[in-house]
């Protein structure tokens, strides 16, 4: 009978660790699998040996949860609770908080960490050899425990152990372009995960572990709704559902925002207008900030477009970016709550380069903004293109705190069927030197607030997610959103090293797996700007959805919206004339970047056409002339996928079949609409250029007029 019952409980837990397994990416980087190193869980179920977490709070309970899951399926359960000190035990909790870890002397390495810091070291307490893991405030021992587990799920060695981390910048979001009927715009991994229609009574388990995981990559703060914003999300009923949503994320230390609709007071609160400036519009706004901090004490406050794309904005009224952002800025202030006001503004009636116009506009603006606002500026002064350089106001504004705003979503990247590492490009834009303060002035500097010594700072990811059972559509873009989290948290880590502990994470901690994904990964982004826009090309997507390549766009109700605005293609060349020629849009970088982006001899050849309209027979440095160098970059991109096809075939057998699948057929996808992007825009430039294709490129097949005639009426947009 006993040897029965043994038998059925092996199989059980065979049939479950089988079912994880096929899981679908759903535990996304949490997996905490048993390690399946043999000495490695050794040597590991030595050293730990328990564990304790001292105090109840909410976030604590969460630490609890977490540690205890973790230990439980990384070690097999070998590390029990404990409420005694022993030898091989893992204590965490708050330093002032626990009279115990006051023996291990930590208090000078908590000094500077803030609230959300923590420290992670193998002491001795007592006689008892212990690992402490500590902080200042209970969000830091909840970080500290997600960090204590990645050590574990990417076998680093716990001896010796002396760590000490805390977040560079203050806010890091993800932003949802979610919208209330449950579509997301720019979102290619299904619907919306929020269940308005649900809320407040129905929390999906599925709210729980998405907060996890922005937890373990420290991510404190979600806008959860669509920037191009509905005003019922302010009414009653929907704040009911926003505060149910706040419950659930409060013991993983995430705040919730909303995007609201500039003329909120119009569309529900009955008024003629929503002028700033106007007694009752501001009165509006306070009420409705009082009413949301009843609800939600710890709300983070609003994200806003405004004057963008049709959205409405104080200029409808006369006013200024600053009078709109300030008078919501009042509003929220006397409850801690910040105003993220986007500088993503342009107008087509503004005969000027797109590119110059958010800095025209908010330039002017520094100084004039309340304490808390944060103005919010993509990466790039067009629009999350595959490859921008950085945007000019970052440096400009002294005086303003600024966000930077990148997407996570791949909406100009390939969607979810492209394998594109975005650790790179988030990387490229945070170490570019801007020259602000003279060298050394970096993005990553302006926004983590040190270099104009600002209190508040902020970043935000427009986010990937929603109800696919891998949250991302692409298991890789997964990626995407730990590589966002984790660079918010430290922007000094690299691109590699995340991408590194993401693929321990998730696929293998065999070297054979980690060492050619890594390296794939880390070639994705640089291979898709070349099969998409190489040389500074930009914006030359299909029309509405962005799918697919379209540079023959043109003759639409806006010009800033067409192709050929941007490529400015014709007999003579190629390339947008930004420098004092053309649009001088160099004038808004500092001397020294402008020299460079001006100069043809230092313009790098990644810029080149977003600077310079240059002749068809211009002289790359490569020797070749700018037509055939064009050619080579979209077959060396189209080519490059190929490649990334053998490199993950090789893998079969080394991960799970499931996720070894899926790729696969994602990569089939990739390589068709890399050679697709390839073919359409060599054949559209070729149209101009007049000049053969280099002998030794396949000629397409299809004809130009095939690929402009492709329609896709119901790609997601
Ligand atoms: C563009 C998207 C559009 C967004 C806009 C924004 O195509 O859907 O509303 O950005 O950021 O790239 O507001």
């Amino acid at each position: 009978m006993k040897t029965l019952i043994l038998a059925f409980i092996f199989l059980f837990v065979l049939s479950t660790a089988h079912a994880l397994r096929a899981e679908g990416g759903y535990r996304l980087w949490l997996k905490y699998d048993l390690i399946s190193n043999p000495q490695k869980l050794q040597s590991y179920q030595q050293a730990i040996r328990g564990w304790m977490i001292i105090g109840d709070c909410p976030i604590l309970t969460a630490a609890k949860k977490e540690l205890q899951t973790g230990l439980e399926g990384l070690l097999g359960s070998t590390a029990p609770f404990s409420d005694e000190l022993k030898n091989g035990l893992v204590i965490a909790g708050t330093y002032k908080d626990a009279p115990l870890l006051a023996k291990a002397n930590l208090g000078d390495k908590l000094k500077n960490l803030g609230p959300e810091g923590f420290v992670i070291v193998n002491t001795t307490i007592t006689d008892k050899k212990v690992i402490v893991i500590t902080a200042n405030a209970d969000a830091g021992v909840l970080y500290g425990v997600f960090h204590f587990l990645r050590l574990l799920q990417t076998q680093q060695n716990l001896e010796p152990l002396d760590l000490v981390s805390f977040p560079k910048i203050r806010l890091r979001l993800l932003n949802h372009w979610d919208n209330l009927d449950r579509t997301v715009e720019r979102g290619y991994a299904g619907f919306s995960l929020w269940d308005w229609h649900k809320l407040p009574d129905y929390i999906h388990s599925y709210y729980h572990d998405y907060a996890r995981a922005n937890a373990s990559i420290g991510i404190n703060g979600t806008v959860l709704n669509n920037v191009n914003a509905n005003a019922l999300i302010l009414t009653p009923l929907y704040l009911e559902k926003v505060a149910a949503l706040a419950e659930v994320f409060r013991p993983y230390n995430i705040k919730v925002y909303l995007s609201i609709r500039f003329s909120a007071p119009i569309d529900i609160g009955g008024l003629k207008v929503s002028d700033p400036l106007d007694k009752q519009v501001r009165q509006w706004w306070k009420a409705k900030a009082g009413e949301i901090y009843a609800l939600i004490p710890d709300f983070g406050g609003f994200l806003v477009k405004a004057n963008s794309e049709g959205q409405p904005g104080p200029q409808n009224y006369g006013r200024t970016h600053a009078d709109g952002a300030n008078m919501l800025a009042d509003a929220l202030q006397p409850f801690g709550g910040v105003v993220m006001w986007r500088a993503f503004v342009y107008d087509d009636n503004i005969k000027e380069d797109r590119a110059k116009q958010a800095y025209n506009e908010f330039k002017p603006l520094d100084g004039a903004f309340g304490e808390n606002v944060l103005v919010q500026v993509k990466n790039g002064p067009i629009d999350f293109q595959p490859r921008e350089p950085f945007h000019p106001l970052f440096g400009a504004t002294p005086k303003t705190s600024l966000m930077v705003e990148f997407q996570i979503t791949q909406e100009y990247l390939g969607f979810s069927t492209h394998l594109v590492y975005l650790g790179t490009l988030f990387k490229e834009v945070l170490d570019a030197d801007t020259y602000a303060r003279g060298a050394g002035s970096t993005v990553a500097k302006i926004v983590d607030g040190s270099l104009d010594k600002h209190t508040i700072s902020g970043i935000a990811g427009v986010a990937n997610t929603g109800t696919d059972r891998n949250w991302t559509g692409h298991l890789f873009a997964q990626a995407n959103w730990y590589a966002f989290g984790r660079l918010a948290w430290d922007h000094q880590l690299t691109a590699e090293a995340i991408a590194e502990e993401w693929i321990r994470m998730t696929l293998s901690n065999d070297p054979t797996v980690i060492q050619p994904v890594k390296k794939m990964m880390m070639a994705s982004r640089e291979n898709t700007v070349n099969y998409m826009s190489p040389l500074g090309l930009h914006h030359i997507m299909g029309w509405g959805h962005h799918y697919g390549p379209a540079p023959w766009i043109k003759d639409k109700h806006r010009d800033d919206w067409t192709s050929v605005y941007y490529h400015k293609a014709d007999s003579s060349g190629v390339g947008f004339d930004r420098t004092a020629r053309g649009s001088n849009a160099v004038s808004q970088y500092c001397p020294p970047v402008a020299k460079k982006f001006t100069a043809l001899e230092t313009c790098p050849d990644e810029y080149l056409l977003w600077f310079h309209h240059l002749s068809w027979d211009y002289k790359m440095r490569s020797g070749k002339t700018l037509w055939e160098e064009l050619c080579h970059r979209y077959y060396a991109g189209a080519a490059a996928v190929q490649e990334m096809q053998n490199t993950w075939n090789a893998l079969q057998g080394k991960i799970d079949e499931d996720s070894f699948r899926h790729v696969q057929a994602m990569l089939k996808i990739q390589e068709k609409e890399a050679v697709w992007w390839r073919n359409a825009c060599v054949l559209y430039f070729q149209s101009f250029s007049r000049r053969p294709m280099p002998a030794e490129l396949e000629k397409p097949q299809k004809s130009l007029q095939y690929y402009q005639e492709l329609s896709f009426p119901f790609a997601p947009k």
